[in-house]
């Protein structure tokens, strides 16, 4: 009877472990599917995105320049200015965004048609985010002299 059993379990040992084998297998294909799908989504949401904010860097001599919020990216998101200049930021989205430096300016959140400006009386590098939406991301430069 035991060596029965023992040879019993031995053929279908084999076949339990293809069995499992394969449902890994299956498992790990979907598995796969399913991340290389997710990473699609993301290139092509975060592509279009990237896509839209691969803007050139805009130099500016004047005393004011706008900056368009729009369809969730600051416009230009690559801005230089010399210093004094007032930057106004105009919201033109339905949706509500903050133009946001942590430490330098904070506009609070800009509904439809808001706007809010600051004038940069400092040299520097100004990082700056929506606080609602952090992936959208801009950069204003102040230089002493505005070199075009
Ligand atoms: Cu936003």
């Amino acid at each position: 009877m035991t060596k029965k059993k023992r040879k019993h379990d031995k053929r279908r040992k084999p076949l339990i472990k293809g069995r499992t084998l394969r449902r890994w297998l299956v498992g790990g294909a979907v598995l796969a599917g399913v991340v290389a799908l997710s990473a699609v989504c993301i290139t092509a949401f975060g592509g279009g995105n990237a896509a839209d904010s691969q803007q050139e860097p805009v130099i500016s001599d004047e005393a004011q320049v706008t900056v368009d919020i729009q369809g969730f990216t600051f416009g230009p998101d690559d801005l230089t200015v010399g210093v004094g200049t007032e930057i106004v930021w105009e919201n033109r989205d339905d949706a509500p965004h903050t133009a946001t430096a942590e430490g330098a300016f904070d506009s609070g959140q800009l509904e439809r048609g808001d706007s809010y400006s600051l004038s940069f009386d400092e040299p520097g590098t100004y990082e700056y985010i929506c606080t609602i939406h952090p992936y959208m991301t801009a950069t204003i430069v102040v230089t002493e002299v505005v070199e075009q």
